[in-house]
């Protein structure tokens, strides 16, 4: 235990160093790590007080806090844009876009809003509030990390936009039956490469899937009632039981079956084992730069995983992002000022 709290602690200062902080050709931002250091100090320790809560009285909060901050950047960059609500002026927002059916964890984000408004009022953009959330979730699910220390650190300092939009939702999230060019194609307008789309993809190592985004797989792949056969047939099986062809729309199945609160390199073990319980994880295996890390990751170190996550994770936030006078800091993260 004593080895791997050093060896975080290791990685967090390797990270420090590591990560400009100023950006490359996707990034004209300038985030940095400690944005709210003067302004409003207890910050992220509100933020990780405010997760730590509702983890502690349900530990299966942490997936959706984690997707939260993925479909946020995908979207119109890292704004917050996935926090608003459909207005009447405003059109549908990405909230109510088809991809979003399954989002979640909406209530722990206003919470810590709550907080930090009532502390520093008008001070942390909801974007942030994101960042830090995602971060402290995977801190306090990863494997063997006792207490959650915090595996990485978060840029901060992105504004919240004012537009959020459904349509945008649905052009720029991946589908879960994309094959590795599209995945490719979509991180790359991201400022994302390959690595980094084998490496986050690890996050389906925690939550849960309604079968809706992945029964094609099992009953009409190609159009010809067949299977996919990317997928290995006892598993295909054992997931037609719990998904039967008229399926009940509200049916969840593990992502990682027996250990889906666990963050750690099992997603990696059922890809090569070819359990991914999307055609996407699966894609991973198309590619030969994707397929190596998959192969690599499986005989990894939860550690070793987490460290390489936490890097990928700041890259992705900085994608799009609003900073300096850009946007807005939202009141109330679902509602534009
Ligand atoms: C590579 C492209 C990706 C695709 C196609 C994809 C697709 C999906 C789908 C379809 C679900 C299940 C939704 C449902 O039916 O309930 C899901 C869940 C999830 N995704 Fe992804 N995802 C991708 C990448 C990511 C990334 C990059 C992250 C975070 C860094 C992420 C985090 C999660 C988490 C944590 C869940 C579980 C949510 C829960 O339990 O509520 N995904 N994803
Ligand atoms: C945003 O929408 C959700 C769900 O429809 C609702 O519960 C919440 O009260 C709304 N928030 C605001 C500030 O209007
Ligand atoms: C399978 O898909 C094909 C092509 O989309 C469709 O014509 C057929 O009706 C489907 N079969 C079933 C059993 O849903
Ligand atoms: C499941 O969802 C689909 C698409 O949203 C809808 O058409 C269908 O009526 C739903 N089925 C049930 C049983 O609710
Ligand atoms: C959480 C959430 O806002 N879900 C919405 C996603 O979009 C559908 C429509 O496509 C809405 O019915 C859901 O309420």
């Amino acid at each position: 235990m004593q080895l791997l709290a050093k060896l975080l602690a290791l990685s967090v200062v390797v990270l420090a160093l590591s990560s400009p902080i100023a950006g490359d050709a996707n990034c004209p931002s300038l985030l940095e790590v400690g944005h709210y250091r003067q302004s409003c100090p207890a910050a992220e320790s509100i933020v990780r007080a405010t997760v730590e809560g509702y983890f502690s009285r349900d530990p299966t909060v942490t997936a959706p806090l984690l997707r939260l901050h993925f479909h946020d950047c995908f979207v119109r960059g890292c704004d917050g844009s996935v926090l608003l609500n459909t207005t009447t002026t405003s059109g549908p927002a990405e909230k109510d876009a088809m991809p979003n059916q399954s989002l979640d964890g909406f209530y722990v984000i206003d919470a810590a809003k709550a907080a930090l408004e009532s502390q520093c009022p008008g001070v942390v953009s909801c974007a942030d509030i994101l960042a830090l959330v995602a971060r402290d979730a995977v801190s306090l699910a990863t494997a063997g990390n006792t207490g959650g220390a915090s595996l990485w650190e978060v840029q901060t300092g992105r504004r919240d936009g004012r537009v959020s939009s459904a349509a945008e939702a649905v052009a720029n999230l991946p589908s879960s039956f994309a094959d590795f060019a599209k995945l490719k194609e979509q991180f790359a307008s991201k400022g994302l490469n390959v690595k980094d789309l084998a490496i986050l993809s690890g996050a389906h190592a925690i939550g849960n899937s309604h079968c809706a985004s992945f029964a094609k797989r099992l009953y009409n792949f190609t159009g010809n009632g067949d299977a996919d056969p990317s997928l290995d047939p006892s598993y295909a099986a054992a997931l037609r039981a719990r998904c039967p062809p008229q399926f009940d729309n509200a049916t969840t199945v593990e992502m990682v079956p027996g250990s889906s609160t666990s963050f750690d390199t099992d997603y990696y073990k059922l890809v090569v084992s070819r359990k991914g319980l999307f055609h996407s994880d699966q894609a991973l295996l198309q590619d030969q730069e994707a397929g190596a890390l998959v192969y690599f990751l499986q005989g990894s170190s939860t550690q070793d995983f987490v460290q390489r996550f936490g890097v990928s994770m700041v890259r992705m936030g900085r994608a799009g992002v609003l900073t300096g006078s850009a946007g807005e800091i939202r009141k109330n993260c679902a509602l534009v000022n």
